[in-house]
Formats: structure tokens, sequence, C-alpha cells
């Protein structure tokens, strides 16, 4: 066997020894490095003789070429290699279930708010908005709250009050949804049918109230509106909601806004502690109303010597505690998250009205 033979075999045969990268790459300097074994006799060509030069250059030409090709061969089955063992130990099973991720709930308020607005949306009433800090005359004088009723005081209504010097009468957190419909009669004239739910401000604070509470209010003006009609509403309303025949019960009463004006109970029975709506021979106050009055609607914009309607308010936490046998109202507002975890609602409940 040549020289050059026996450097073939030595060097393919290393070349597939080499088990990893840094081994190849040292055969490699060995073999076709600089000062690597065939490198070394090409420099021996020079002192050969013309013929034997060309056929040993010639071989060792070759030599290197076959070489470098097992080189790069074997470079690319390690890389195979390499990348089937890193498939192997890597992998992952993606048909397993997610990790559980904590998921939020509906607040009962905002569940009611959504329930009672699709009932009364259903009857024809849009829902209305306005802001939470309002003005003295949308919030009282626009009500026909005279400037002495007790609303008024300091004791009852939260004020914001003006920078010293400032003599402009204070905004007001609005104590009821009202100061919503007077703006929607300005703003869309008459007729007009609405509800206004949303968030209102008083100075209470005890087993049965909170500083802030919810109401939605309704309002209807036409030319010929009547308490008849507001009596079919409510029960209409109340059926609805509560998913029982509900009878009510209409009592004189009084407020600024409306005359005449009545408060309202529903049928109700109390058996071994539990309340059951709809049935039995118990009453219970749950709305006030009546028919809006002349100084109102003409704070609105609306001339009460042709139009007029029926306005009612009630509390929406109430209405919560009622359908849902919610004991606290206090608890409504501590963002306990047991409390919400258990009266919560999720989030693909949507209130409608051909579901339970
Ligand atoms: C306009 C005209 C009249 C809304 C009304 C009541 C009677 C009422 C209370 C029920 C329980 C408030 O949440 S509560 O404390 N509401 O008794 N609300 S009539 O009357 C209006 C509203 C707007 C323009």
């Amino acid at each position: 066997m040549t020289q050059i033979d026996s450097l073939r075999a030595k060097y393919l045969g290393a070349v597939l020894e080499a088990a990893d990268e840094p081994a190849l790459e040292a055969v490699r300097l060995a073999a076709l490095g600089k000062k690597g074994e065939v490198a070394l006799m090409m420099r021996d060509l020079g002192g050969m003789s013309p013929e034997e030069r060309q056929t040993t250059g010639k071989a060792l030409n070759a030599l290197r070429d076959e070489l470098d090709a097992a080189l790069r061969a074997r470079k690319a089955a390690l890389a195979d290699a390499a990348l089937d063992e890193r498939l192997r130990a890597e992998w992952l099973d993606v048909t397993l279930p997610a990790r559980p991720r904590r998921v939020g709930t509906i607040h009962p308020v905002s569940q009611v708010m959504e329930e009672c607005t699709a009932i009364f949306a259903d009857m024809g009433f849009r829902v209305a908005e306005g802001p939470q800090v309002e003005t003295d005359w949308y919030n009282f004088d626009a009500l026909n709250i005279a400037p002495e009723h007790p609303a008024r005081q300091e004791h009852d209504t939260f004020f914001l009050h003006r920078a010293p010097g400032d003599a402009r009468p204070p905004h007001v957190l609005r104590t009821h949804t009202s100061p919503v419909q007077i703006r929607a009669m300005q703003d869309q004239g008459a007729p007009i049918r609405v509800i206004a739910p949303g968030r209102v401000y008083r100075m209470d604070m005890d087993q049965t109230h909170t500083p802030m509470f919810h109401q939605i209010e309704g309002l209807a003006i036409d030319r010929d509106i009547s308490m008849a009609n507001l009596k079919w509403v409510l029960e209409e309303f109340f059926s609805a909601y509560f998913g029982a025949r509900v009878r009510t019960r209409f009592r004189a009463s009084h407020f600024p806004f409306t005359e005449p004006s009545a408060e309202v109970d529903i049928q109700c029975s109390w058996v071994g502690g539990t309340l059951k709506v709809g049935e039995g021979n118990g009453w219970l106050e749950v709305l006030g109303s009546g028919m809006v009055h002349p100084h109102v609607l003409r704070a609105g914009g609306i001339d009460p010597d042709q139009w007029q309607g029926f306005a009612f308010g009630m509390g929406i936490d109430r209405m919560a505690m009622l359908k849902y046998g919610i004991p606290d109202l206090r608890a409504f507002f501590e963002s306990d998250l047991r409390w919400l975890r258990h009266y919560g609602f999720g989030a693909l409940e949507a209130p409608s009205l051909h579901a339970g």
C-alpha cells in the first residue's frame, strides 16, 4: 500500500469514528490543515522528478477532495443526529389540557341591570345615560324639588364645593337617575320612551343603605299615556323578571316630580323565612311612580298641555337581593372574592328573554 493509500485509510476511518463536531474538526486539521499530513506531503512534491510530481500531485489532490467530501458528509450526518436527539428530548404533548386560569364573574348588579334593560327594551324603551356629577338644576330644580326640600341638605347629598370666592351653586353627585330623563326629554322631545339605569349617591349607610347604589328609572310620554299603561308595563316587567305572574298594588304617595304619585308593592309570601314573589297574601314595596308633574315636563322642554306620561324608579341592588336571595346589601361593594364567586354570574350567562 502506498503512503497515500494508508493516509486515505487512516483519515477516512477517523472521519467515520469522530463522534461530534469538535472531534471531526480535529481530524480535518490533522489531515487537511496547514500543517496537516496531506499539506506536508504536498510540500515534498518540490523534490520529486517531473513525472513523479505529476502522478503524486494528482493522487494527493484526489485524496484531498475525497477527504473533504467525507468530512462534509460526516458533518451533515452529525448535525442530523443532533437534531434527531433534540427532537426526542424536547418532546411536547400539545394535547395536554391548558393550565387552569382564574376567571372573573359578572357582578349581580351588572347582571340584573342587563336583565331589566332586556325586558324594558322588549317593550320599546331605549336606554339613556348621563353624567354622575350633575348641576343642582338638573338634579333638583328641573325635578320640581323646592330649594328648602330636605334632599338638598348637606347631610343627604354629596356636594362638590366650588373654589373659595366662586359664587356659582356647587355640583352634586346625582341622587337619582332622573336628570338623565330631563336631558333625554330636552334632546329628543315627545313622544319618548326611555329607561335610565345607573349609579346614584346619597349620604346613607346602614344594613339596607350604601352611599352609592343603583337605580333604574323609566319614562314614557305621549298624548294619552295613563296610570293604566304604567300598571301594565310594571306587571309585565315584574312577571318577566321573576318568571311568574306578579300582581301589583298601588298606594297613594307623594313625590315632587310626579302628580299623582304611587308607591308600588308586589305580591309575595313569607314561608319558613323564605320570600317568594308572585304568590301569597303579602305585599312588598319595590317601586315609586306616578304621572310626570307638568313643571317637570316643562323643564324638559315638553308642553304639558299637549303631552303627558308616567315615570317610575326602583333600586337595582334591592331587585338583585330579592331575585337571587342575597341577604346583605353592604356585601355588594366589599369586593370579597368568595362572595363574588358565589353570587357572580358566568360571562356567557347573558340575560335574554328566552333563557331561564
Ligand atoms: C322624570 C320625572 C319623574 C321617577 C320616580 C320614584 C318615584 C321613586 C325611588 C324608588 C326606590 C328611588 O331607588 S329608590 O330609592 N324612586 O320612588 N322615582 S317616581 O320619577 C321621575 C323621573 C324622571 C323626568
